[in-house]
């Protein structure tokens, strides 16, 4: 396998002024004719010409108007061209409707579509497919289909053809066509500007009911980027499309988004309120890439977290203004600490800008989106919100239409602030999460804080300097009240103490507010004074933390010594639960506590190999005494989590339904399924239904209820993967393996769609200790499919391998049952290079 480096970078030989591409459809013999302009580089090195291809058939090429006979190769064409300008013109002919892969141009239920970042134009035509080649592009769509689309504006449309033109130079990783029998949702916007910009939601026929509230989000993404950013939509019109079989979310196209249908349809009766959130927040993603991605896009691969992060923490922001930034601030950071924390700690852990791969697909991470998206945020706090203002918008000013690096973007960082930022970059360039431990001193009025950070060797990064850190701090004094409010300590050495001076009395720390760094906190910490910041800390981040903590440790007492729930953490809980000032979202949230798998990594970092039997059952023991301690409580809270309104998937109800789907899960433990049993009956809309359901399938009444789920929903794919999902994903530890095997026998387990692939395989591999049974049948179920799935899906596969890289934590014998598992996929014939790379990187 070929590893690529960053700092082997070297730029494209050739300068693209424009891209004609006409495309002819057919489903197993569509021919794309090229015709490029080509004029040298006068700022690369002489090299040769090598267009990239793959999966091609060559029809035809010509250089100036006279055929050649170029040099194919499995992974692209080389070919002698003159030393001045010249005209490259090309036929080739690709099969969509055999491509499982989905990348490239495929099909999906009967629909034309592509997906090409980051590496799919290549099959599509022979092209330099590399993000720092940008080019306009005019696109001629040919095919007996009603909708025929492409990037930018339409010049052009008539019987049985449309053409295209986008203005403004992309890559070709930026490139979408979409062409099918679709119906459209339109809408309008008018642009700061007074532009008015046609939109539009493209779905299969049938699915126009639930398309409004994709397109309210589109229009608050619009106005705030303007409002927020100062940034205005560029294009006529602005186009999404959803289509059914999709490896990830979404994908920003140049004024043609493509979505997964599950990221953008949306009705009460078929969608759950966090699928609303999750819908407003990835339409606004997308659409914010539109200036953070592709008006200023990424030299290279190794840039990624440029246009990710950057964009993550745009529309985390777009979140917290329309939403409760709290209770957004602790979901993200619960998110940051579930999926991007075990990354960092584990065999996969890398930079947020990593310097080499095999695969780039394997690099959309956690990492790099989400710790990408810390590190803004970090940045923003060391210099605060006025200078980051300032520096955005010379970010905007200096790079828009370029290719840019991660050196581009902290220089206007610089420039702006005179900051010197060479310590602040490593945290694009070392791997882990820094470790800080914090120790205090309390001497005549004066209170010492004193930090220390470690990170952990990671892959290929045996030592670590000490990273910038913003630690946001304030005192409590014993009576709760505030004595100094936030405030940032900037920890750039190994070893640093801060003074704060002139106290009263010895005063209670909330440190790293905000979760303002992504680090782990080491800090012993009495648990009087947890449950102090429980009741009194005014940071909302701090206080669901104080909560989290007590949670962790009664867990680990209840697993290692056998010990009984902590009831003074409980009863502090307690009278958080009781307190209505408090927002029910908020409520619900810290009726929360460690997963099953947060539990593991903590056992693990503690010395003890978790036992995910034992931490099952834990959980279990603490939920039913949760349950039957706030018996009394139960009821107020499930009225205040009632909503007697017309449904709205807005902050305010759905806070009310998380609190209502809360106490239900306790209220279950109590009544056996009573109440849940009640509630799918009279359900109106999916979350109560949904939730509902959860219930009875935890509690194992579920049989009638999943039978009229089905029958109910059978004709709407995605509510059966929610019932595909559900019913592996919530049933006790034993049933999952024979349920996710049953569900792969179900006529319906349509195992090349993605989204039913991971609500069996993935669900199963979520449910930690269904997935960890101590014979092994979860890894060996999971790794039979990931093998089935390799030969046609690399990405999807791939991607799912990351259920294993937490392996280490695990005793002898389940290590051994996974290792068998992933030496098997290793030596799966003709493996993917995806699979191949996560499998050797996993195995270490
Ligand atoms: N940029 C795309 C992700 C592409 C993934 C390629 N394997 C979606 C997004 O981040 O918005
Ligand atoms: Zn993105």
């Amino acid at each position: 396998p070929v590893t690529i480096h960053l700092k082997d970078y070297t730029p494209f030989g050739w300068q693209l002024s424009d891209v004609h591409l006409t495309f002819h459809l057919a489903p197993r013999s569509t021919r794309v004719v090229s015709k490029i302009h080509f004029t040298p580089n006068p700022e690369a090195p002489a090299q040769d010409f090598f267009l990239h291809g793959e999966q091609l058939t060559l029809i035809r090429a010509a250089i100036d108007g006279v055929d050649v006979t170029p040099e194919v190769t499995e992974d692209g064409l080389r070919c002698a061209v003159p030393d001045g300008p010249f005209l490259w013109e090309c036929e080739v002919e690709i099969a969509p409707a055999d491509n499982t892969a989905l990348e490239g141009l495929y099909m999906s239920s009967g629909m034309y579509c592509t997906q090409c970042e980051a590496e799919g134009f290549r099959k599509i035509t022979y092209f330099p497919d590399r993000p720092d080649v940008m080019s306009v592009f005019t696109v001629r769509v040919e095919g007996d289909l009603p909708v025929l689309l492409s990037n930018g504006n339409s010049v052009q449309r008539g019987d049985g053809f449309a053409e295209w033109h986008d203005p403004w130079p992309k890559p070709a990783y930026l490139f979408a066509l979409v062409a099918g029998d679709l119906v459209n949702h339109p809408d309008s916007f008018t642009t700061m500007n007074g532009r008015k910009v046609k939109l539009n939601i493209w779905v299969r026929p049938g699915d126009e009911g639930k398309c409004a509230f994709g397109m309210e989000a589109l229009k608050k993404s619009m106005r705030w980027d303007e409002e927020v950013y100062g940034r205005e939509y560029d294009l006529e019109v602005f186009n999404i499309v959803a289509v059914d079989d999709f490896n990830m979310g979404a994908m920003e196209n140049k004024g043609l988004n493509i979505f997964n249908s599950s990221c953008v349809l949306a009705s009460p009766e078929t969608s759950t309120d966090d699928n609303f959130e999750r819908i407003e927040s990835i339409i606004a993603h997308e659409y914010f890439h539109n200036w953070t991605g592709n008006r200023i896009t990424c030299r290279d691969w190794f840039q990624l977290c440029l246009k990710e992060g950057l964009t993550v923490f745009r529309d985390q922001q777009f979140t917290k203004d329309i939403r409760s930034a709290p209770v957004k601030r602790i979901d993200d950071v619960a998110s940051l600490r579930g999926r991007q924390f075990p990354e960092d700690q584990g065999p996969l852990a890398h930079p947020v800008r990593p310097e080499s791969f095999q695969e780039i697909n394997n690099f959309y991470t956690a990492t790099v989106y989400d710790k990408g998206a810390e590190v803004i945020g970090m940045l923003k706090t060391l210099v605060g919100d006025e200078a980051y203002a300032k520096a955005l918008t010379l970010y905007f000013d200096r790079h828009d239409g370029d290719a840019a690096t991660i050196e581009d973007w902290l220089k206007v960082f610089e420039d702006t602030t005179g900051r010197d930022l060479a310590q602040f970059k490593r945290w694009y360039s070392q791997a882990g999460t820094p470790r800080v431990s914090v120790t205090e001193d309390w001497a005549d009025g004066t209170y010492t804080l004193t930090f220390a950070q470690t990170t952990r060797p990671t892959p290929g990064q045996p030592e670590k300097a000490p990273q910038v850190i913003p630690m946001a701090v304030g005192l409590l004094n014993p009576n709760g009240d505030e004595v100094v409010p936030t405030r940032v300590l900037e920890i750039t050495e190994e070893t640093q103490s801060f003074r704060f001076d002139e106290l009263a009395a010895r005063p209670i720390p909330s440190i790293n507010r905000g979760f303002s760094a992504p680090v782990v906190l080491d800090r012993d910490s009495s648990s009087e004074e947890r449950a102090f910041l429980l009741a009194h800390d005014t940071d909302p981040v701090n206080r669901w933390e104080a909560s989290l903590l007590l949670g962790r440790d009664c867990l680990f007492a209840m697993i290692t010594e056998n010990a009984g729930p902590d009831v003074a953490w409980l009863d502090g809980l307690e009278r958080v639960l009781r307190d209505r000032d408090l927002d029910p979202a908020f409520r619900a949230m810290m009726m929360g506590w460690p997963s099953q798998n947060e539990m593991a990594q903590v056992l693990f970092e503690r010395g003890v190999t978790p036992d995910p039997d034992a931490i099952f059952a834990a959980q279990e023991t603490l939920t039913q005494f949760k349950a039957e301690r706030w018996a009394d409580l139960l009821p107020s809270l499930a009225a205040e989590g009632t909503v007697d309104a017309a449904y709205r998937p807005d902050a305010d109800q759905s806070g009310k339904r998380a609190l209502g789907s809360a106490v239900l899960a306790l209220t279950t433990r109590l009544d056996g399924g009573k109440a849940a049993q009640a509630q799918f009956e009279s359900a109106d809309n999916m979350t109560l239904q949904l939730s509902a359901l959860g219930q009875l399938v935890r509690v194992g009444k579920d049989q009638d209820a999943l039978a009229a789920f089905e029958a109910q929903w059978c004709k709407d794919r995605l509510v059966m993967d929610k019932w595909f999902g559900l019913q592996v994903g919530a049933t006790a530890p034993d049933n999952v393996v024979p349920r996710a095997t049953a569900l792969t026998q179900h006529a319906d387990f349509d195992w090349k769609n993605p989204n039913r692939f991971r609500a069996v395989l993935g669900a199963m591999a979520m449910n930690h200790a269904g997935f960890h049974r101590k014979d092994g049948a979860g890894y060996a179920l999971l790794t039979e499919w990931l093998i089935k799935l390799d030969d046609l899906n690399p990405q999807t596969t791939a991607r799912m391998c990351s259920a294993f890289q937490t392996w280490k934590r695990y005793d002898a014998d389940r290590q051994a049952l996974i290792r068998v598992q992933l030496e098997r996929l290793r030596d799966k014939p003709k493996l993917s290079r995806d699979t191949a790379e996560m499998v050797a990187r996993i195995l270490g």
